[in-house]
């Protein structure tokens, strides 16, 4: 049964937009990766860009948030990895490997595990939140911790990837860059042109930089007559892209961009540039209440990280660096919230506990 409704198109080469939409599929004319391939999909993308109804009145802007946490593994790192491990198996590789503060791991585990393969990730000791190191270990990965950073974890990767037979699938890994265009293509599909601003958070740089290049190839090819000012955001104790140098210890709450030496980060500053928009940071206080709001007033659910282009984009306008009054704006919002339990926990109030009786419950209500 499976096989008959499924056969030829899950598990043969055929690919077409209806029999199999992951993004590979969707924008085959706009993602570069070799068309044989095989290739390797959980049908990530096709997230919802969803109306931010309270934010927007606070704004006085169209606000849209783009829900990237509804990945097959909970984050933006899906689009990538589909088309890196795509290539990567296409060109013999039987083991992948990525340095990670947790998403990337978690997704390279999942599609190694879908390809057949092996796959090695490189984590900073006691800095990956629960939900992330839960994934890349239910996937199968081989969870290797380090007593450094992420950003030593990298130098380890590209060294171990150039020395062994071994495909390096960090944001280093072009087709990653080519996969997650797919995002920018996304929101211009629904809103019909891209907006006025994009904000996001900024890690180790690569997911700017592919929204950037995704926004430019579609204006090209006339699918959108406007190009975007991008708005990306670090966080202040890991924001060597806003201070000018590497950050040795970079610290934050948002442990997904706890990253001091951006792989991509020359990039990134120029397509904020090229685009008219910047690269700020704020603190911990902020993301944790951009976070906070996204949870409480508009029912989006993020990992910290995820709330810091929100952030940015308060924090930019509270600081008149930019006037978004009557503007489109999206902000994406990158990984799940339950990748980071452990957060929420720390942050809310215990449940109450009562009696289970009538009288006990009317007596919390009142
Ligand atoms: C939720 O998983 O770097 O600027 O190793 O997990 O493209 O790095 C994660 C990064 C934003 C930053 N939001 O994106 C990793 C990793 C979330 C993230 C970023 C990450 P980039």
């Amino acid at each position: 049964m499976f096989r008959q409704l499924f056969g030829r198109q899950v598990f043969g080469r055929t690919r077409t937009a209806t029999d199999w939409p992951g993004v590979l599929t969707r924008y085959p004319d706009l993602i570069d990766v070799p068309a044989q391939a095989r290739a390797i999909t959980l049908l990530e993308g096709n997230t919802p860009l969803i109306p931010a109804v309270t934010l927007s009145e606070e704004l006085g802007c169209k606000l849209w948030i783009k829900y990237e946490g509804l990945n097959p593994t909970g984050s933006f790192k899906d689009r990538g990895m589909t088309a890196a491990v795509t290539q990567a198996v296409y060109s013999g590789a039987e083991t992948i490997m990525c340095a990670s503060t947790g998403n990337t791991a978690a997704s390279a585990a999942a599609y190694a595990a879908r390809a057949g393969i092996r796959c090695v990730v490189i984590v900073p000791e006691g800095k990956v939140a629960q939900g992330k190191l839960a994934g890349a270990l239910a996937y199968g990965a081989e969870v290797v911790s380090i007593s450094g950073s992420f950003d030593d974890g990298l130098t380890l990767v590209r060294e171990a990837t150039e020395k062994l037979p071994i495909a390096l699938v960090n944001s280093i890994n072009p087709y990653r860059l080519e996969g997650q265009t797919s995002a920018a293509y996304e929101i211009v599909d629904v809103l019909g042109s891209a907006p006025d601003w994009l904000c996001l958070p900024v890690g180790n740089a690569g997911n700017i930089s592919a929204y950037w290049m995704g926004f430019k190839r579609y204006w090209e090819a006339g699918r959108t007559e406007r190009l975007p000012r991008l708005l990306g955001t670090q966080a202040e104790g890991a924001a060597p892209l806003v201070k000018g140098y590497v950050i040795k210890q970079p610290e934050t709450v948002a442990t997904a961009i706890r990253i001091g030496s951006p792989a991509r980060g020359e990039q990134a500053l120029a397509a904020a540039d090229e685009s008219g928009g910047f690269i700020t940071a704020v603190s911990d206080a902020a993301i944790l209440s951009a976070w906070r709001q996204l949870a409480t007033q508009e029912g989006i659910f993020v990992e910290p990280a995820s709330a810091a282009g929100l952030a940015g984009l308060l924090a930019s306008v509270e600081q008149n660096r930019i006037d978004v009054k009557g503007q489109r704006v999206v902000c994406v919002v990158t990984g799940h919230g339950l990748k980071d339990p452990q957060i929420v926990l720390d942050q809310a109030e215990p449940p109450a506990t009562l009696e289970p009786t009538m009288a006990a419950l009317e007596d919390y209500l009142a």
